[in-house]
C-alpha cells in the first residue's frame, strides 16, 4: 500500500530525477561532513580594473574590501543565535540553481538547526512585492540535484530607484531578514553591489552577498572560474550539434545553422565547438577585433561552402554564437543608436500600434546611413532589432534570429556567384536556434558539486557578516574536495558602461580572449574543421559510470586552467 501511495505521487517524475535526488554531492575539504570549520583569512585590498575614482565614489563603503579565503579550523563555527537568510535567483536560469539553495540550506541548519532560509519568489521583484515561500527541508527534498529555477522562480527587475531601496529596507525590516544571497549573472550581480552598499549606509546591519551564475561563461575573471550551468548547458547543446553533425554526414545534403545562446560573448559557441568540430565556428569577439563588416562574414562563409561543394560536399554545420550580431560594426552602430533612440523616446513609442508606425518613427530618428542599413535587412531582423530592451538596457538577443539573416545573405551571395559560374552546388539551409534546451537541465555532476559548494561558501560569507562579497570556489579542474572557497568584494569586478543612454557602474562581462589558450586551440583547427568531417559526436551527460566520462568539466575550463596555472 504504502509503496503504491509513493508510485502514484511520482507518476510526473523520471525515474532518472528519483536517483539524482539521492546524489549526494561532494564538498571541498573546508566544509568536510558538511561543517563550517572555517577560519577568515584576508588578502590585499582590492582595486576594480579601470574606472577606479568613479566607482569609489558611488561605493563609498564596499570600494576596496580585501578577497577572502577561507581555512579549516579545529572548531566548527557556532552561532548561537539563529538568523534568517532570503535567497533569490535573478536573470536567465542555470543549470544547479537549486543546489546553491540546497548549499545554503544545508550550511546554515548545520550551524544552527533553527536558523531560516526563505527563497523571494520570481526574481527581485519578489522583494520589492514581499512574494517568498520558506524552504524547508521537505520543501528542498524533490529540487536537490535538478535543473530549473522552478522552486521559485526568477526574474530580470533592475533595483536602482530610491522607491525601490526603501522597499527593500521596509521588507527587511519587516521579515526580520538578516542576509540575502542573490544569484545571478552580471547585472544581477550589479543589483547585489548597489544593494549591499545601501544596507551600509543606512546601517541596516544586514549582509548581502552574491552568485555567479549564467549559461553564457562570461561571468568569471582572475578570481571566479567559471559560472555554474556553463557546463552543464554546453554539455545539452554539444549532444544536440553532434547529433546534427551525425546527422549531416549521414545524409550529405544540408547545411545547418545553428545559433547557440550566450547573449554577448562567445563562450558557448566555443566549447560546444570543441567538442563537436562542426565546419565553422563563429567567434563574435574576432568580428569585432578584426572589424569584420556582416558582407566580409559572409564571404568567409561562402568561401567554405563552395571549396567543400567543389569536393562534392554539398553540406556542412555552422555555429553561429547569439551575441554575434552586436559585434559586427555596422550592426553595432545601428543597435547602439537604436537603444537612444528607444530610450528617449519609450513613451511615444509605447503608443504606436503598428510595427509599422514605430518603423517609420525610429528610421526618421538615425542617420540616414543606419535607416538605410536597417531597410536592407530583412524584414523579420529589421523588427527584431527594434523590439523592447530588458530592465538592464541589453538587447534581447535571443530573439534575434541571426542565423536566418546569414542564411539569406549566403543564400544571395551563393547565387550570385552561380551566375559568375563560380558555384555549382546546390545550397540546402537549415536554421536551429539552441538556447532555452539547455537552461533548465539537469546538472551535471560538475555543476551539482560547484553549485552545492557556492551555496556552503555563501553560507560562511554571510555567517561572518561579509557584506558585499560574490561566494567563489576555486581550482574547479581538481577534485572537488581540492576546491578552495572564499569570497571576492563585487566592486573589484566593476566599471562603468552606458546603459540606458547613462553610464552605470555594471559588472564587467568577460569576452573570449583572442590571445588566450582557448581561441588559439580553436584557430590551429578550424581550417581542418572547414574542409574534413572531423566530427564527435559526444552523445548525452553521463551522471552515472567512470568518472572520466561523469566528472570532467569543459574544455575552456581545462584549456585555461592549464593557462592560468590554477
Ligand atoms: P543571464 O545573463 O541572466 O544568465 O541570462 C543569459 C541568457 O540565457 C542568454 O544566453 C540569453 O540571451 C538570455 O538569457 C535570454 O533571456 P530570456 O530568458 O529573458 O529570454
Amino acid at each position: 500500500m504504502k509503496k503504491l501511495k509513493m508510485i502514484r505521487n511520482t507518476t510526473n517524475i523520471s525515474k532518472l530525477q528519483i536517483k539524482r535526488w539521492k546524489f549526494s554531492p561532494t564538498l571541498p575539504n573546508v566544509f568536510m561532513n558538511g561543517i563550517i570549520f572555517t577560519k577568515i583569512v584576508k588578502g590585499k585590498s582590492t582595486k576594480s580594473k579601470s574606472h577606479q575614482s568613479k566607482l569609489k565614489k558611488i561605493f563609498e563603503n564596499t570600494y576596496g574590501l580585501p578577497e577572502v579565503t577561507f581555512k579549516k579550523k579545529a572548531n566548527a563555527t557556532i552561532a548561537k543565535k539563529a538568523i534568517k537568510v532570503a535567497v533569490v535567483f535573478s536573470g536567465g536560469q542555470a543549470p544547479g540553481g537549486h543546489n546553491v539553495i540546497a548549499g545554503i540550506f544545508d550550511g546554515l541548519k548545520k550551524v544552527n538547526k533553527k536558523n531560516i532560509l526563505i527563497g523571494y519568489l520570481g526574481g527581485p521583484t519578489g522583494i520589492l512585492e514581499n512574494k517568498f515561500k520558506i524552504i524547508s527541508k521537505n520543501v528542498l527534498k524533490k529540487y536537490r540535484n535538478t535543473g530549473g529555477f522552478d522552486l521559485i522562480q526568477s526574474g530580470r527587475a533592475k533595483i536602482e530607484t530610491y522607491e525601490q531601496f526603501g522597499l527593500i529596507k521596509k521588507n527587511f525590516l519587516k521579515n526580520k531578514i538578516d542576509a540575502l544571497v542573490i544569484v545571478g549573472g552580471d547585472d544581477s550581480n550589479t543589483n547585489a553591489a548597489m544593494i549591499a552598499e545601501y544596507v551600509i549606509k543606512e546601517k541596516l546591519n544586514k549582509c548581502i552577498v552574491g552568485i555567479p551564475k549564467t549559461i553564457d561563461g562570461d561571468l568569471k575573471n582572475k578570481y571566479i572560474e567559471t559560472s555554474f550551468g556553463f557546463d552543464t548547458a554546453t554539455k545539452i547543446y554539444s549532444e544536440l550539434v553532434g547529433n546534427i553533425c551525425k546527422d549531416v554526414n549521414s545524409s550529405q545534403k544540408h547545411w545547418h545553422f545553428i545559433r547557440l545562446m550566450g547573449r554577448s560573448a562567445s563562450h558557448v559557441a566555443l566549447e560546444v565547438g570543441f567538442k563537436t568540430q562542426p565546419n565553422i565556428v563563429l567567434i563574435g569577439e574576432e568580428v569585432l577585433a578584426k572589424n569584420m563588416t556582416l558582407f566580409k562574414i559572409i564571404e568567409n562563409i561562402t568561401d567554405i561552402i563552395v571549396k567543400r561543394s567543389e569536393a562534392g560536399k554539398d553540406f556542412g554545420v555552422v555555429l553561429v554564437p547569439e551575441g554575434l550580431i552586436e559585434f559586427i560594426p555596422e550592426i553595432k552602430k545601428l543597435t547602439s543608436a537604436l537603444n537612444d533612440v528607444l530610450h528617449k523616446n519609450s513613451n511615444i513609442i509605447s503608443k504606436f500600434y503598428s510595427l509599422e508606425e514605430k518603423k517609420n518613427f525610429i528610421y526618421n530618428k538615425i542617420p540616414n546611413k543606419l535607416s538605410d542599413l536597417m531597410i536592407s535587412l530583412p524584414l523579420n531582423i529589421a523588427s527584431q532589432l527594434i523590439s523592447d530592451r530588458d530592465p538592464h538596457g541589453n538587447i534581447n538577443v535571443s530573439q534575434i534570429e541571426t542565423e536566418k539573416l546569414l542564411i539569406e545573405m549566403v543564400y544571395r551571395k551563393l547565387f550570385y556567384l552561380k551566375k559568375k559560374n563560380k558555384y555549382k552546388g546546390k545550397f540546402s539551409p537549415i536554421s536551429h536556434f539552441f538556447g532555452y534546451e539547455g537552461r533548465c537541465g539537469a546538472p551535471s555532476n560538475f555543476d551539482a558539486n560547484y553549485t552545492y559548494a557556492l551555496g556552503y561558501s555563501a553560507t560562511t560569507l554571510v555567517l561572518n557578516k561579509l557584506t558585499g562579497y560574490l561566494s567563489y570556489v576555486k581550482n574547479l579542474t581538481r577534485p572537488p574536495k581540492q576546491w578552495k572557497c572564499g569570497g571576492i568584494p563585487l566592486t573589484a569586478m566593476m566599471s562603468m558602461e552606458k546603459r540606458n543612454n547613462k553610464n552605470k557602474p555594471v559588472i564587467q562581462k568577460t569576452l573570449v580572449n583572442l590571445n588566450g589558450n582557448v581561441f588559439k586551440k580553436f584557430i590551429k583547427n578550424r581550417n581542418k574543421w572547414a574542409i574534413g568531417e572531423n566530427y564527435i559526436s559526444p552523445g548525452p551527460i553521463q551522471y552515472f559510470g567512470p568518472s572520466d566520462i561523469t566528472d570532467i568539466t569543459t574544455k575552456t575550463l581545462q584549456y585555461e586552467c592549464f593557462e592560468n596555472n590554477y
